[in-house]
């Protein structure tokens, strides 16, 4: 028996302390919830109901699409489509911007999303998880362009993800903090578990795919050679070392024992300013990260001050604990 406070009693009790809300953005929530969860449940079964593998085709990224990259992006649009709160979706499967259908209403919200980020991680049963960014449309519009799409993250009003690990775990901020949930099967609920969860501003973890390291700039190959040089070096210290390759689950990582993660620009494709997207992975992490205190960053600006160009532009990015992320950032200014 629970007594513990829900994510829909949680999000209605944060509308009640904004005058003039109408409920709108709570019960856009709500579907995103719910689209969280059905994809908690098809991650979960797995093999059982033949969800893994890969479906032969490319994203717009010229990724190979797992199966289940495109059944999460079709729940992830079917559930948030219908009900009137937003103008447009972008995902990170979708070539192009999702307009609403024509035989629903049309709401004040633009949502980008990555269905299941990780997801290479998915047929080896490692977590994987779901990231969400939710802005206001620009005023007066009411058939958004992918044009429209292209507003600094500064700008997001709520970001969140969830985790499908061990746990299905919910993380949100609204601009007032950043609480985890606990998805609790037996009642099919979001329990608030982890209240205002915040990121020591110091660690000794660091996450980078080190196999990348001929091609990283000279900041990061002088941080990372510190790090590794452990108490013999100039750092003092052993550092730890943790790559999942699945961001939600590195984030969740920092934002619970703090950590420094890293996919940093790097001269591998010049054409490509990093590999982790802006709008639907780099944003939203972004402001959950300094919602929890710690610093996002590509090494050369804020990441959620960036100038958007694309709704599929990639960036640098390095986020985590304060004091060690702003190391970094010190590096690039030398
Ligand atoms: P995806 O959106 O195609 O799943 O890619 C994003 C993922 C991140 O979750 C993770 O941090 C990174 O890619 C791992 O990359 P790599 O395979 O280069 O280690
Ligand atoms: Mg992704």
């Amino acid at each position: 028996m629970h007594n513990g406070v829900s994510v829909t009693q949680f999000i209605i009790e944060e509308q009640r302390r904004l005058p003039g809300a109408t409920g709108d953005f709570t019960s856009l929530l709500n579907d995103v919830v719910s689209a969280c969860k059905v994809i908690a449940n098809l991650v979960n079964k797995g093999s059982l109901i033949g969800v893994l593998g890969t479906a032969e085709t490319e994203n717009i990224q010229g990724e190979t699409q797992k199966k289940l990259d495109i059944i999460t992006n079709e729940v992830f649009i079917k559930s948030n489509e219908w009900a009137g709160h937003l103008a447009a979706m972008a995902s990170e499967e979708e070539d192009d911007i999702y307009p609403i259908p024509a035989q629903y209403p049309k709401g004040k919200y633009l949502m980008s999303f990555d269905p299941l980020d990780g997801s290479s991680n998915i047929d080896v049963n490692i977590s994987v998880g779901t990231i969400f960014s939710i802005t206001k449309c620009p005023e007066g519009i009411t058939e958004p362009t992918r044009e429209d799409f292209l507003i600094p993250g500064t700008e997001q009003i709520c970001a969140g993800y969830a985790l499908y690990g061990p746990s299905t775990m919910l993380v949100l901020t609204t601009g007032n903090g950043v609480n985890g949930f606990t998805l609790d099967r037996d009642i099919g609920e979001f329990i608030l578990t982890h209240p205002n969860m915040t990121i020591p501003a110091d660690t000794r973890e660091f996450s980078i795919n080190t196999s990348n390291q001929r091609f990283w700039e000279a900041p990061v190959q002088r941080y990372i050679d510190e790090c590794l040089q452990g108490k013999e070096g100039p750092r003092g210290e052993d550092f730890n070392m943790r790559w999942v390759a699945s961001m939600v689950a590195e984030v969740h990582r920092i934002l619970t024992r703090g950590g420094i993660f890293m996919y940093p620009k790097d001269n591998k494709d010049p054409s490509k300013a990093g590999k982790l997207r802006l709008m639907y992975e780099a944003n939203p992490m972004s402001m959950i990260v300094e919602q929890a205190g710690g610093v996002s960053h590509t090494g050369y600006e804020r990441i959620m001050e960036v100038q958007p160009n694309d709704i599929h532009q990639r960036v640098p990015v390095i986020l985590g604990s304060k004091n060690e992320v702003e190391r970094l950032i010190s590096y690039h200014k030398n």
